[in-house]
């Protein structure tokens, strides 16, 4: 059993970062229109290596997301197929799945825009309002997440992954990784 709290903060990264159609599921073309949206942002034209490798990556994480998720073959990966799979992460979130890794790394990356390791207030805010969230509320949920320091680091990045996809605590700094502040 997937807990109400851990529900939500699972349905609002599918709801955020991979359905970005808002069909209600998530397959192939979300990948396509998340490739598009992060080439916007960061103004790489049609052509860019950098969008050839953003859309490389993000169509490998699409891959290894349907292989383990889509459990009917769909083609879908619907809100309960994603839930369970993050439930059996969260039982043993020392194993990671490679597309879980790949995604984390990511998202990583692409808010240290600066490329110096860590990420800022600023930079997590700017790719999270680039989702749809609220600016304001990102900062918010940065101080929260980095308890009042200016950066977060990849190692610390990477601890606070884990702890949002498997805390039960409501006061965890990882429950903020996602840009938003109440669950
Ligand atoms: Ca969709
Ligand atoms: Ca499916």
């Amino acid at each position: 059993m997937v807990s109400d709290f851990r529900k939500k903060k699972l349905l609002h990264v599918f709801n955020v970062f991979f359905d970005i159609n808002r069909s209600g599921t998530i397959d192939q073309k979300d990948f396509e229109d998340a490739a598009s949206k992060i080439a916007q942002l960061r103004g790489w034209k049609a052509g860019d290596p950098k969008y050839k490798e953003a859309h490389d990556t993000l169509m490998k994480i699409w891959v290894g997301l349907q292989g383990k998720a889509d459990k009917d073959q769909d083609n879908q990966v619907s809100a309960d197929e994603w839930i369970s799979m993050w439930d059996e992460y969260a039982k043993n979130p020392s194993s990671p799945l490679d597309w879980q890794t790949l995604y984390c790394k990511f998202i990583f990356e692409l808010e240290d825009a600066s490329s110096d390791g860590s990420i800022d207030s600023d930079e997590f805010s700017t790719v999270y309002a680039s989702f749809g969230l609220d600016q304001q509320e990102s900062k918010t949920a940065f101080q929260k997440m980095s308890k009042g320091n200016s950066n977060v680091s990849w190692a610390q990045f990477q601890e606070l992954w884990r702890e949002y996809f498997t805390s039960e605590d409501t006061n965890a700094p990882g429950n903020f990784i996602f840009g938003k502040t109440q669950y």
